[in-house]
């Protein structure tokens, strides 16, 4: 293992870089990968962004997004090209490397690894990584290795719109994983002067019409409240994606507002697709949704937000996850924060 010091000193001299991230790339993932872009070009070197797979429009304004390399079956040359030249690798957002399309010849590649990363049960491949779990995001530790190079003062409008990118994106607007420190890093970032109006409009502004046609009508005729169990379930068939002309990654977001309602403890989104039932499952306080979704729908994931999948039909799942209520009632049947809330009333 490289300590920073040695990383220091190859990064003091032109080097041959490339920056790669997860499959289905997300904000933090692109935005802390051109981020790096941003910091590394000031020292000199040559530097390519390689995204695994295509990534959403929406995060398609971000500066230098006109640079990235898509590894695509077009393209599979271009990216063994630049991983064959390359002196250092950057391995951003995924730690794992089956995560990324082309992770087997990140393996097999001659160059430095230096991984970053955020997430849990990290592989053990690079020869320089920040691994931090705690960290709100891939972006915050970007940051943070600005920050032990000694670089800050590199710090610019780029860098900064793509690290609030990240950051944003990975915290759900700041709702969770936030500490001081990421705020702290965040008024960092808005000393860049940053466009926030700019940013926010293309992170989360950013819906079709169809798209919220399907989400009001998945909250007006398709969101049973069972109130005894403070439990919210959504679901929505396949004719309701082609009535709206939507995709299934149209309802990104849509189990959310199922734990908007006062009180609310548990909520799932359930989806038909063409083989097989999708479910998104959220919850708050202690209730666990991992273990839920492990022992009863083939999934997991985190306490508080997970999925599963179901082979019995739209309906017959439904009523499965409804029977499934009362097994859970110790847990379920007190409404979160409500205590405090009816002493107010
Ligand atoms: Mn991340």
């Amino acid at each position: 293992m490289m300590e920073l010091d040695k990383l220091k000193v190859l990064l003091s001299s032109p080097q041959k870089i490339s920056i790669t991230m997860h499959d289905r790339p997300d904000g933090d993932a692109i935005g802390s990968s051109l981020a790096l872009y941003h910091y590394l070009i000031q020292g000199g070197h040559e530097v390519s962004v390689i995204a695994p797979t295509a990534y959403p429009i929406f995060l398609q304004f971000l500066p230098a997004n006109n640079l990235v390399t898509l590894h695509s079956d077009a393209n599979l040359e271009a990216t063994t090209t630049i991983l064959n030249n390359s002196t250092i690798i950057f391995i951003l957002d995924f730690s794992a490397l089956r995560r990324n399309a082309f992770g087997t010849q990140i393996g097999e590649a001659k160059a430095k690894k230096v991984m970053i990363d955020h997430h849990l049960d990290p592989e053990d491949f690079a020869d320089f990584s920040l691994w931090d779990t705690k960290a709100s995001s891939t972006g915050e530790l970007i940051y943070r290795l600005i920050d032990m190079l000694g670089d800050k003062h590199l710090l610019n409008q780029d860098i900064a719109t793509c690290l609030y990118t990240a950051i944003c994106s990975d915290t759900g607007r700041f709702k969770y994983n936030t500490n001081p420190n990421v705020l702290r890093i965040t008024a960092d970032l808005l000393e860049q002067n940053i466009d926030l109006d700019v940013i926010n409009s293309f992170l989360f502004d950013n819906y079709s019409f169809n798209r919220l046609l399907l989400m009001g009508y998945a909250i007006s005729e398709r969101l049973i409240w069972i109130e005894e169990y403070n439990t919210a379930i959504i679901y929505l068939a396949i004719s309701d994606f082609r009535r709206f002309n939507c995709e299934s990654g149209d309802t990104e977001g849509l189990v959310n507002f199922a734990l908007n309602i006062l009180g609310v403890k548990f909520a799932a989104l359930v989806k038909e697709a063409p083989d097989m039932i999708k479910i998104s499952f959220r919850s708050k306080g202690d209730f666990s949704v991992k273990d839920l979704a492990n022992k009863h729908f083939n999934g997991g994931g985190h306490k508080n937000a997970s999925g599963g999948s179901s082979r019995l039909g739209l309906h017959p799942t439904l009523d499965k996850i409804k029977s499934l209520l009362p097994k859970y009632a110790d847990e379920l049947q007190q409404p979160y924060i409500t205590a405090l809330v009816k002493e107010k009333k």
